[in-house]
């Protein structure tokens, strides 16, 4: 006999696994063509390598993923049947589906690290997945920094004690990608980052030789990744990788593979790449197409020989010795389990939305109005009815009943207005912290001056918050380009590196978009970090890891994840193409769920770094490219004022027209100002401090209200941030009501900035351009006092 009893059990129970995940991926599918789900995409043919990889996936480690894990996280318990399924149906209770209450598409996996008051739980209790997302290959970059805080639990002497984060550094970070998706530029940059760092990130390749409906042979040099990235290969005088191969339907092999690479991983913290070749798509794709079509008979055949369930089964009977009868009768007992827990999902989802169908109906049928008993009717009929067609139909009754002053109108109408909260809270809350630590609730503390305070160059204003931050919490680190040797190009950190150590203040490589990831990763292991892009215009290469990531973290687990982190960059005018954008509406746009604070100098910034430093919420922060050198007043407290978000400071009080800017346009406004008021034009300039949130308490509006003229004024493209502010004062403030002339936006020009002192006078607002279009503005009021500075006399 080759197997104890004891494995014999094992093996079995790994076999019923599988069976019953198989099992949920067929009757997934069938839920999605019976209209009961919308799309389905599932983990069939993938399910042995994945029980493999889950029995050295322990407590405190971390897993970032992708669509087909699903036998993964039952197998380590994080993913129940009933939750799989409430997720396939869009399930909006956090019970029901804890990785995303319904806000996610199926196969969207994570575990819930947060309380239900937003604190971390200990996470080396646990086994944590963070959020996945759909964008191939857009997990790697935080899985890079889920692994580089283990690097720094280990070695950095001062975190010894976080053992609710972390038990020295021991945590393995486990990420999973497809075979297709490793042709995207950031597995390829998270790959060498990890390699360079040398980090205990297990990356395991699922290859099942295409993607969608595309061969191995348009995405992989040399048709296979692990060929491909060879040199990567560490030896025993060069550090690397260690590449291991295996095929994904040999179970004993891969369980072999997976203890090797653990070993080397969590006890060495060298980066492996485990290439699980030979893997199958039994149901093709997704639920969106057949694979029949683009897969040939003898691949359809190869992959039914191949089936990794088919191999495992054949492997148990022939050398497990167990017989075919026992066999069968686990996968009978799996499959009704399966069954079942479909059946228990559906009528719990169900639940809520036939308790408010009742309730509709009821008030519909009391009125005896025929008109309102057909949408009654109609609801009634609904197959698989969902939230929205309850409240359709309210809506519609509320509106055939709107000559009424019948009870069933006020009834309809509360349960609207009760329905609005509700559905708020399924579908829309948790974009930003709910929590104490809100950076809305981080209490404010005025800078203090005395007799002392010097006068210092913005930077060094700056450098001591970075100096009294990093004293402050051993958790605080901060990295990118040139930010650690000499302290960032600006010199913010300068000899910060010296007396904090390399682990706290660290150069990079030149990689935006993982410098990102690294740290989204770390953060969500409760590490501090600052992540600095070094120019505004390189924030590009990191916007769709912001943006699909970052930003949505919070939001697409429901409050279950957070990461706060910083992302600190520079911007505003300098100099020429990629030194001096603005591209703030992009940002705007592209980023809701961060932050966005726009200081205007190295005093401000270091507010906001105090208050975000004290906060659970993420936040980017550009400073002024010009304001480095510029003298500013050090306050005594550098480390510790904080300046609040969402309020906007009034830089110059004036009564004819209120400008509203930020960031380096300030200096410009304010110089404008000085010269409109010895035309004898009052202005008040506001500068609004931070885009997101955007003057939360109308400040703004009670100036319009005195001056009854709204400009606002920044660098960006027209129709981009300034845009955006107007839409917020004039709409959202209802500032519109008391303005006496037509609002105008001063912008930048729509292409990018020229070089140079006469390129950034005529590509960006200059002060001239501010006070002729303020001007203008009170010529139109009185061409009398304010003649047409270019009229033809
Ligand atoms: C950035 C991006 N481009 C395209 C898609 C659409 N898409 C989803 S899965 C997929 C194929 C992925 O293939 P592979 O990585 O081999 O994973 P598999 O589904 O085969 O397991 C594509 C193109 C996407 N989700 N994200
Ligand atoms: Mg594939």
């Amino acid at each position: 006999m080759k197997f104890s009893q004891t494995r014999v059990k094992e093996i079995l129970a790994d076999f019923r696994l599988a069976v019953e995940s198989r099992e949920a991926s067929l009757i997934g599918r069938k839920e999605v063509f019976m209209g009961k789900a919308k799309f389905g995409i599932f983990g069939d043919g993938k399910e042995v390598a994945q029980i493999a990889m889950s029995k050295v996936f322990r407590l405190g480690d971390f897993r970032a993923g992708y669509y087909r894990d699903q036998t993964f996280m039952f197998a380590i318990n994080e993913l129940t049947m009933e939750q799989y399924f409430a997720q396939l149906y869009a399930h909006p209770d956090v019970e029901a589906d804890p990785a995303s209450a319904g806000r996610q598409m199926n196969g969207h996996y994570a575990t819930r690290m947060l309380d239900d008051q937003g604190k971390l739980k200990v996470l080396t209790e646990n086994k944590n997945s963070s959020g996945d997302i759909s964008p191939t290959a857009a997990q790697m970059p935080r899985l890079l920094g889920m692994a580089y805080a283990s690097k720094l639990f280990r070695q950095n002497p001062l975190l010894k004690d976080f053992t609710n984060l972390s038990i020295n550094g021991n945590e393995i970070a486990f990420g999973t990608i497809g075979n297709a998706s490793t042709s995207e530029g950031m597995f390829f940059e998270a790959i060498n980052a990890a390699g360079v760092l040398q980090v205990p990130m297990m990356i395991s390749i699922w290859d099942d030789d295409y993607g969608i409906s595309v061969p191995q042979e348009y995405h992989t040099t040399k048709s296979s990744i692990s060929k491909a990235l060879s040199g990567f290969q560490r030896t025993a005088t060069e550090k690397g990788f260690e590449i291991l191969t295996v095929k994904g339907w040999d179970y004993q092999a891969l369980i072999d593979t997976y203890v090797k690479a653990e070993k080397i991983c969590r006890e060495e913290h060298v980066p492996v790449l485990v290439h699980v070749q030979e893997m199958t798509q039994p149901q093709g794709h997704s639920t969106s197409g057949s694979h029949e079509r683009y897969k040939s008979k003898e691949r359809l055949a190869w992959e039914a020989e191949h089936d990794c369930i088919r191999k495992m089964r054949e492997w148990i009977i022939n050398d497990v010795l167990v017989l075919p009868e026992e066999i069968d009768a686990i996968e009978k007992e799996a499959k009704q389990a399966a069954r079942q827990s479909r059946e228990n999902a559906w009528k719990a989802f169900m639940k809520d939305i036939k308790d408010d169908q009742r309730t509709i109906s009821d008030i519909l049928q009391r009125t005896n109005d025929e008109e309102v008993l057909q949408v009654r009717q109609e609801l009634l009929k609904t197959i698989n009815p969902v939230h929205l067609d309850n409240v359709k139909a309210a809506k519609k009754g509320l509106r055939l009943l709107r000559d009424t002053n019948s009870e069933e109108r006020a009834q309809l109408m509360a349960w609207l207005t009760n329905a609005a909260d509700v559905n708020y809270q399924r579908y829309s809350s948790h974009l930003y912290s709910e929590s104490d630590e809100s950076a809305l609730k981080v209490e404010v503390v005025a800078p203090a001056y005395s007799d002392h305070s010097t006068i210092v160059d913005g930077r060094e204003v700056l450098r001591a918050c970075f100096d009294a931050a990093l004293a402050r919490d051993p958790l605080i680190i901060a990295f990118g380009e040139d930010v650690g040797k000499i302290g960032d190009v600006n010199q913010g950190f300068a000899g910060l590196q010296e007396k904090y150590g390399e682990l706290r203040v660290t150069d990079t490589g030149i990689r935006e978009c993982t410098i990102v990831g690294q740290g989204i990763g770390a953060a969500i292991r409760g590490l501090r970090p600052i992540a600095e892009i070094q120019y505004l215009d390189y924030f590009i290469y990191a916007l769709q890891t912001l943006s699909d990531d970052l930003a949505c973290l919070h939001y697409r687990t429901r409050g279950g994840q957070k990461a706060p982190m910083i992302i600190r960059t520079r911007g505003h005018r300098l100099e020429g193409v990629w030194h001096a954008g603005s591209p703030i509406g992009m940002i705007l746009h592209s980023l809701r769920g961060i932050y966005i604070l726009v200081p205007r100098n190295m005093t401000q910034a270091a507010g906001f770094y105090n208050t975000m430093l004290r906060s659970d919420d993420p936040a980017v922060i550009i400073e002024c490219l010009n304001g480095y050198r510029m003298k500013e007043r050090k306050p005594d407290n550098v480390g510790e004022f904080t300046v609040p978000l969402g309020v906007p400071e009034i830089l110059r009080v004036g009564t004819d027209v209120t400008v509203v800017t930020y960031g380096a346009m300030c200096r410009v406004v304010m110089e404008s100002a000085e010269e409109l008021e010895k035309a004898g034009i009052s202005c008040e300039v506001i500068d609004v401090q931070t885009l997101l949130p955007f003057d939360i308490h109308h400040t703004i509006l009670d100036s319009v209200k005195k001056t009854s003229r709204v400009v606002f004024a920044d660098e960006d493209v027209p129709g981009g941030a300034s845009a955006f502010m107007m839409q917020k004062v004039l709409e959202e403030q209802h500032a519109y009501q008391y303005l006496d002339a037509q609002p105008i936006t001063i912008t930048g020009k729509e292409h990018r900035p020229a070089y140079a002192s006469d390129g950034d006078y005529f590509s960006k607002p200059n002060p001239e351009e501010v006070f002729e279009k303020v001007y203008a503005m009170m010529n139109e009021l009185d061409p009398i006092q304010f003649p047409d500075l270019y009229r033809k006399d």
